[in-house]
């Protein structure tokens, strides 16, 4: 059994940081990925490592979306960014480094400094986040490691992931951090990407870092964002409540143009809103200059729309109810005539 191989190169990655000088992390940019820096920030800080950080190119996942350090560096680290091996090998090859690899995505990644144990074959309820990866697999456990565990855990897969590691809800608790505060916590970081805003990210790191949860739901400058990102969600709901079409099927059409990523955000509601049927949603994001479709429905099983897409040469995902996709064509144009072709044929 190859199980446990993911040891060995976890321990690397845990000694390659440990020896470095200079090391620059590129890390997700959700809270488990925020959470990832913040640990790893703290380990590097007891073995005088100085680091520098970046997120990829919001809602990119490749390796375009990653830009190359601003300077030479000892390691290179990427953290819990689930990109496949080919790009993993990109990355490195315009830093001339083999990347560090921290991850809990079915990547594929896998070989010396690259720590994933889901490329392994471990499963994904025992490495619910890549935090855990850091610190299980690897060893790296700075001081107040498990409340910023705690938060990514809680980030990426809710308080259920909690429920299964009583550790680390323990400590949490101990800290004075219940569902309600890591659950604000996770809303308050993540409306930085939802803002799209490089800087709120880079001050929630280092809000992590230094002062670990509390630090962050007491930092009014998030919770201002926080209200910004909610306040965008109102008024892109509002937007697309006033384009509603039927388009048959089932279906309805809403159109908006969002002021920050929340484009699942406003979907949910408008599902919620339209009841019985599927809501689907095209919506250009401004400051990504992307377009996005979205489904989703509170009856109706909508899966077979992501093979339908899939076979028309988009990329989608999703999962029984929900569909989405960002989207190659101007407004979505072929995306929504494969998505429209999949839920009215095959009701
Ligand atoms: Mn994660």
């Amino acid at each position: 059994m190859e199980t446990h191989s993911y040891t060995s190169p976890c321990a690397e990655a845990a000694a390659r940081l440990r020896a470095a000088s200079t090391v620059h992390v590129i890390h997700h940019w959700d809270a488990d990925g925020l959470a990832s820096a913040a640990i790893i920030e703290r380990y590097l800080r007891t073995w005088k490592g100085k680091a520098t950080y970046a997120v990829p190119e919001i809602g990119g996942y490749s390796a375009s979306a990653v830009r190359p350090p601003p300077n030479p560096v000892d390691e290179l680290v990427i953290v819990d960014y689930g990109i496949p091996p080919e790009e993993i090998a990109k990355v490195g090859g315009a830093v001339g480094k083999e990347a560090i690899i921290f991850d809990h995505h079915a990547s594929g990644v896998r070989g010396e400094g690259k720590c994933n144990p889901i490329s392994y074959g471990g499963g994904w309820e025992d490495w619910p986040a890549a935090a855990l990866v850091i610190a299980e697999a690897a060893g790296i456990r700075p001081e107040g490691w498990e409340e910023l565990a705690a938060l990514a855990v809680y980030g990426d897969v809710g308080f259920g992931g909690l429920l299964e590691k009583p550790y680390l809800l323990s400590a949490a608790f101990k800290a004075g951090l219940r569902a309600e505060e890591l659950e604000r916590a996770a809303r308050y970081v993540n409306s930085c990407y939802r803002a799209v805003d490089y800087a709120c990210i880079d001050a929630a790191r280092e809000e992590l870092a230094e002062g670990g949860v509390w630090a962050v739901l007491r930092d009014g400058y998030l919770a201002a964002k926080e209200a910004e990102v909610c306040a965008e969600v109102e008024r892109g709901v509002n937007e697309a409540l006033s384009s509603a079409e039927t388009v048959g099927g089932g279906l309805t059409l809403y159109r908006a143009r969002l002021r920050a990523y929340v484009v699942s955000a406003v979907g949910r509601r408008l599902s919620k809103n339209l009841g019985k049927g599927v809501a689907v949603l095209v919506a250009y994001v401004e400051p990504m200059r992307r377009w996005y479709l979205y489904a989703r429905s509170q009856d109706r099983v909508i899966r077979g729309a992501i093979d339908a897409l899939r076979r028309a040469g988009y990329g989608a995902g999703g999962k029984d109810k929900v569909v989405s996709t960002p989207c190659i064509e101007e407004g979505c144009r072929g995306e929504l005539s494969a998505l429209i072709g999949a839920l009215t044929s095959n009701p």
